[in-house]
């Protein structure tokens, strides 16, 4: 029985891991960086252990520090999170070396995946559909011309060792292809270390839908439903959704169906997600298997009541999967958006910085996994989500104003983040119509872009509510000194409805 568990990673995902363990009963150890001594996963685990600098490669990558740590503390088990070493399975290895229970897919799998040309062979052999392609790893100019006269233009050049838009070419015309695949080479050997690169037939305007999948020790493996992913910018998801506006329940069986077999093809255990890529006429190819907890799972925990962590940490123990496929039922509508210190007016780039003020949306319906706190002052060594929101209803409309009207809540002052941007897409008709694919942002660009004048006004009102907050604790701090020069109307104007009415 595991009784104590190392969470290899930090920000929200090490907090939500170290919640469900809460509840089980079960211990917590966090690791962190010397920019992480603040971070809420450090103060909120029952043991807390310094693993050095803040680079990842100095830190939450060293596996050395962390199997180390994982000793010295008495964990049992190590939960990797997503990210850094949750898909490294050579960390996989040296975890079972030590005794240590790694809370995720063995290595086997993990490698079997991780390699995108082994991963399409074992789906063609396991009849689960797969984008016309290569049968394999393109070894010569002679590969390239089969392959195009098979399957046509324009195809997608793709590295075996990259994966989630990593490593990836469009190619429409035949006189670029030979050029293409040779560049597409050399970069995936320099960013890879493997030059193997494979072609598939380009899919027009797909759904990017991810099947959640549950597996155990002992075959049985059933999968939770869909995720809708399609909102994506530059490769990095902004808002996931299930159940996908275009599923039927007859697509939802047959998907479900095929994400199970690809699951049992590598002997899966623990929680898992095969993406598929669905074109206008509904066909679904298989693209990639996420060997990993993704970021997105609590909207699969929420129409299911599923909690994944838990039944990773059961699977983990050794328990058999005590849900059926005929128990997974998905009941209502659930909507994440990714919040990021990002500045989407400045081309998102990262705002790090310190939170001078925040309050996070409640009410019904609303979760929200997050790790900033007032005072917290963002690193900038890592990625820069700061929180998820989920929100849940009875339809996707209901759905859809919960979160228009948890992310009007939504306050956090001192950094910028994409909590407007995230409201022009909730407003956004392709989106409130169900109508987008993995091209939403380009096709709506003129609409997410395009500043509104009540926006600089909340601009305006934020950076006064964030002056006053600041005042009132200097106020507080120095009372004589700012009333004699400012006197007291300073504070009446703080409660003025006009000014401060968002
Ligand atoms: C594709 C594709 C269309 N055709 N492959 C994106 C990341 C990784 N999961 C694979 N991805 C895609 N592979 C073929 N043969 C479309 C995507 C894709 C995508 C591509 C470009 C820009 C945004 C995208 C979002 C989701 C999926």
């Amino acid at each position: 029985m595991i009784k104590k568990i190392l969470v290899a990673n930090r920000g929200e995902i090490a907090v939500r891991v170290m919640r469900t363990c809460r509840e089980m009963g079960i211990g917590t150890v966090a690791v962190f960086s010397s920019a992480d001594r603040p971070s809420l996963h450090v103060r909120y685990a029952d043991e807390a252990y310094f693993i050095g600098p803040a680079p990842s490669t100095e830190s939450y990558l060293r596996i050395d520090k962390i199997i180390e740590v994982a000793k010295k503390s008495g964990a049992d088990a190590i939960h990797p999170g997503y990210g850094f070493l949750s898909e490294n399975a050579a960390f996989a290895d040296r975890c079972k070396q030590e005794g240590i229970i790694f809370i995720g897919p063995s290595s086997d799998a993990m490698r079997t995946m991780g390699d995108k040309i082994t991963a399409r062979q074992k789906m063609i052999s396991s009849g689960v559909p797969v984008v016309p392609g290569s049968p394999g790893n393109i070894n010569n100019d002679g590969d390239i011309i089969h392959t195009i006269k098979e399957i046509g233009l324009p195809v997608m050049i793709k590295a075996s060792a990259g994966g989630g838009g990593k490593g990836m070419r469009l190619v429409r015309n035949e006189k670029d292809i030979l050029n293409s695949v040779r560049a597409a080479k050399s970069e995936a050997m320099s960013s890879f270390g493997n030059d193997s690169v494979y072609i598939e037939k380009y899919i027009e305007s797909p759904h990017h839908i991810e099947f959640q999948v549950l597996a155990d020790k002992y075959g049985n493996v059933i999968h939770l439903g869909e995720r809708e992913c399609s909102v994506q910018r530059r490769h990095q998801k902004v808002i996931e959704e299930t159940p996908s506006p275009i599923m039927t329940p007859e697509l939802r069986a047959e998907m479900g169906a095929h994400a199970v077999a690809a699951a049992k093809s590598v002997n899966y255990e623990g929680v898992g997600t095969i993406e598929f890529l669905v074109d206008s006429h509904l066909k679904y190819y298989f693209l990639e298997m996420n060997t990993r907890l993704q970021v997105e799972h609590p909207i699969t925990e929420r129409v299911t009541g599923i909690d994944l962590v838990k039944e990773q940490i059961l699977v983990a123990n050794g328990e058999a999967l005590t849900l059926k496929q005929e128990d997974i039922k998905m009941t209502g509508h659930a909507i994440e958006c990714r919040i990021y210190a990002e500045d989407p007016d400045n081309n998102f780039m990262p705002s790090p910085g310190t939170i001078i003020h925040i309050i996070e949306p409640m009410g019904l319906g609303v979760r929200i996994d997050g790790y900033v706190y007032k005072g917290y002052k963002i690193p900038i060594y890592y990625d820069p989500m700061i929180s998820k929101m989920i929100v849940w209803s009875r339809t996707r409309q209901e759905a859809i104003r919960r979160m228009n009207r948890a992310l009007s809540e939504y306050r956090i002052t001192g950094i910028k983040t994409s909590i407007k941007f995230l409201m022009k897409i909730m407003k956004a008709p392709d989106f409130v119509n169900g109508q987008y694919d993995t091209h939403f942002i380009e096709n709506n660009h003129n609409f997410l872009f395009t500043p509104e004048p009540e926006d600089s006004i909340r601009e305006d009102m934020a950076m006064i509510a964030s002056f006053l907050d600041y005042h009132e604790k200097l106020l507080a701090a120095t009372p004589k000194v700012i009333h004699n020069t400012l006197g007291n109307n300073w504070k009446d104007l703080g409660r003025k409805k006009n000014v401060l009415r968002f």
